[in-house]
């Protein structure tokens, strides 16, 4: 198969290209990456010069460019990871969200539409959030079926860009698969997110800045499960259905920083206190969803799919990467990183 796997060089589509272009040297995977801030060419260095992967520089929002790649690969499957995945960001500039969410999506779509007929065997995966059905209270799980209710400039593209690809499917018969997963954490992941922004921050005996009270309750996956879930919904879920992807790890934002800095104290042979008084209850997130937990029983009893790492697990690993992958961080930690952290923090106070 010839395959196209966009936003290859963020977080989640890298390690999803790490984990199959190795093992699949029957198919040829092509990186389509418009390279933004949050990509890094050294999440990829272990494949880069492998014969059945090659890296093309795309933006997705230009109709000409997508329409380039596509008369050039003419791909099987594409895998569509590629987004601007940050709610934060979406908060303090929403026009990169709605572009490249909605209208990279919807070019992607038009791209296969204008080039597959019905009866071919191709197939549109679309890579979503559980962030699109907002917030739930203390109890009850999101399923399939929950009504999508999303609260920031960044959910309410993913929402948009879901309904897009389910209409297409509907509309014009275009084969397509959509997966909603909850939180990721794991290596690679650009240290804005809470999981990478604590080590690091913690590493380096600065503040820990937690929202609100730090009782928002998140449902953690483990990124190479997520990767191992995409993948098995594409080889056995149904065209034009929906999964849902959780880990069965709902966690409070205040446990997860406190079992960082456990993890941390035990891997570097610091004194725990001596994190735990790095942390700062700052101004909320406006809009904060109070509580995601995913009902993932769809994508288990009819693909076979489980998590297998539990979240102690795959914590310690992903400490352990950040502790060893210290060129990594001192790449992605460039001058607009810097810029970044006094925007988004300089005005919350503790
Ligand atoms: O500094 C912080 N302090 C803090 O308390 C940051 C960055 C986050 N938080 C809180 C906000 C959330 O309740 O931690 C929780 C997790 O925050 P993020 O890492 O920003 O993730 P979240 O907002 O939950 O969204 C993530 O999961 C769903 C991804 O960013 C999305 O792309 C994905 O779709």
């Amino acid at each position: 198969m010839r395959i196209i796997v966009t936003g290859g060089a963020g977080f989640i589509g890298a390690n999803f290209l790490n984990q199959l272009v190795p093992t699949l040297p029957e198919h040829s995977f092509v990186n389509v990456d418009k390279l933004t801030y949050a990509a890094n060419l050294e999440s990829l260095r272990a494949i880069d010069s492998l014969p059945n992967y090659v890296l093309r520089q795309v933006d997705i929002t230009d109709m000409a460019q997508v329409d380039a790649v596509f008369d050039e690969l003419d791909p099987d499957l594409v895998v569509h990871f590629a987004a601007e995945s940050h709610v934060d960001r979406s908060i303090l500039g929403p026009r990169e969200f709605i572009r490249t969410n909605i209208e990279g999506t919807f070019n992607l779509l038009e791209a296969c539409r204008k080039r597959w007929s019905r009866d071919d065997d191709r197939l549109f995966h679309h890579v979503s959030t559980d962030e699109v059905y907002g917030s739930l209270g203390d109890t009850g799980l999101f399923t399939e079926s929950t009504a999508y209710d999303p609260s920031s400039p960044y959910s309410a593209s993913k929402a948009a860009s879901d309904h897009v690809v389910r209409a297409y499917h509907r509309t014009y018969g275009l084969p397509v698969k959509i997966t909603n997963c909850s939180n990721n954490y794991g290596p690679m992941q650009f240290p804005e997110k809470l999981i990478p922004l604590m080590i690091l921050n913690a590493l380096e005996r600065k503040p820990l800045p937690i929202y609100g009270e730090g009782l928002n309750v998140r449902d953690w996956l483990y990124v190479a499960d997520h990767c191992d879930a995409i993948w098995t919904v594409i080889q056995k879920g149904r065209v034009g259905r929906t999964y849902n992807i959780g880990g069965n790890n709902e966690k409070r934002n205040i446990e997860v920083v406190d079992t960082l800095c456990q993890v941390l104290a035990e891997e570097t042979g610091c004194r725990v206190g001596e994190l735990f008084a790095l942390k700062r209850f700052v101004t909320d997130r406006p809009g904060h969803d109070l509580r995601y937990a995913i009902d993932a029983s769809r994508v288990r009893e009819e693909c076979g799919w489980e998590p297998k790492e539990t979240f102690d697990t795959g914590i310690r690993k992903t400490v352990r990467w950040y502790l060893s992958n210290q060129d990594w961080v001192r790449d992605v930690r460039s001058g607009d990183y810097r810029k970044w952290i006094d925007l988004n923090y300089g005005s919350r106070t503790a």
